[in-house]
């Protein structure tokens, strides 16, 4: 087999070499989910919030034919900044990798790029799912399908609460994915601690979660695992008050005819927008402590 085309940055080549802890970052949520210039300085934050938690920091990105796994501090400029990058998802990546394009990798994208890289543990903020309406749209996000098939412990809170959060449980459920609130008993909503639905299963510390990632690995199960890691209390947007934002951004979406993979980042700048900065400074903490939790994971994941 040839081998996949992967570049990686000295940090994260030194950390495979010795078998330290690694967690893998997203680059949509910098590129699509966040404008300029919190999106950069995000990406910085959450790459320390890893490191001081004692793990290195791979964000994934794909430029000049080939999956970066780790970005210098110049390269993650230069990819905040920039505004013809592409949102990369499963479908994508082939084509953006043979044709030299320069694109950001979606939950699921990122998701095959670690597994190829050698990494268990990804953080983000929200995973996708299935849209509002799907019954007639058919919007499914492919992360949903990427848990079920890619070996990789996903730290979000929960998925985004412009979703239909029911609708996207029931899809996990059928697929087999395992969805882990992590020290409660609430599915997280983005944004807001609570959903009003409850997770599936609850673990309450990162050993537990690392022993369930290798316990599935020991049966032969494909997919990775969801943990939905609520907003800390001093950041949260409580549901009620973000609710009406949303359906206000959703009703301006339907107005304007935005579909397919515009719409995740036209909700979350109009809601940024309607909220006047809230939105984006409950996304920013909900990822740093996303990125805390997965380190912690990794660690465990190395310890053996
Ligand atoms: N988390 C955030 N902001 C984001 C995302 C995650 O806090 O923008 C991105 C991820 O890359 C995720 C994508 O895969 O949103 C979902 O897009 P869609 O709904 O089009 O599948």
């Amino acid at each position: 087999m040839i081998a996949p085309p992967l570049a990686f940055s000295a940090d994260v080549a030194a950390a495979r070499a010795a078998g330290a802890p690694i967690v893998a970052l997203e680059s949509t949520i910098i590129t699509h989910g966040m404008p300029f210039p919190a999106n950069v300085e995000t990406a910085r934050a959450v790459e320390a919030e890893v490191r001081a938690a004692g793990a290195v920091p791979a964000t994934i990105a794909v430029t000049a034919g080939r999956i970066r796994v780790g970005l210098d501090a110049g390269e993650l400029d230069a990819l905040a900044s920039a505004t013809d990058v592409r949102k990369l998802s499963r479908a994508d990546l082939a084509v953006a990798l043979s044709e030299g394009w320069t694109g950001a990798t979606t939950v699921a994208a990122t998701m095959i790029c670690a597994r190829l890289a050698g990494i268990e543990v990804f953080a983000t903020g929200g995973i996708g799912g299935v849209h509002r309406g799907a019954e007639t749209s058919f919007d499914v996000s492919a992360d949903l399908s990427e848990l079920a098939q890619t070996p990789v412990t996903v730290v979000a809170s929960g998925a985004k609460a412009i979703l239909d959060l029911a609708k996207t449980l029931e899809v996990l459920e059928t697929m087999g994915v395992p969805v882990i609130a992590f020290g409660q008993d609430a599915l997280p909503a983005f944004w807001s601690r609570e959903s009003g639905l409850d997770a599936p299963l609850r673990l309450d510390d990162a050993g537990a979660i690392a022993r369930a990632h290798r316990m599935r690995a020991r049966l032969g199960l494909p997919g990775g695992q969801l943990v939905a890691n609520p907003i800390p209390r001093d950041a949260e947007i409580p549901a009620a008050e973000i609710a009406p934002h949303i359906t206000a951004a959703l009703a301006m979406a339907e107005r304007e005819g935005i579909a397919a993979k515009a719409v995740t980042p036209f909700l979350l700048s109009e809601i940024g927008r309607g909220t006047e900065g809230r939105a984006l400074a409950a996304n920013i903490a909900l990822v740093r402590n996303n990125a805390r939790l997965a380190a912690r994971i990794a660690v465990e994941l190395a310890r053996g």
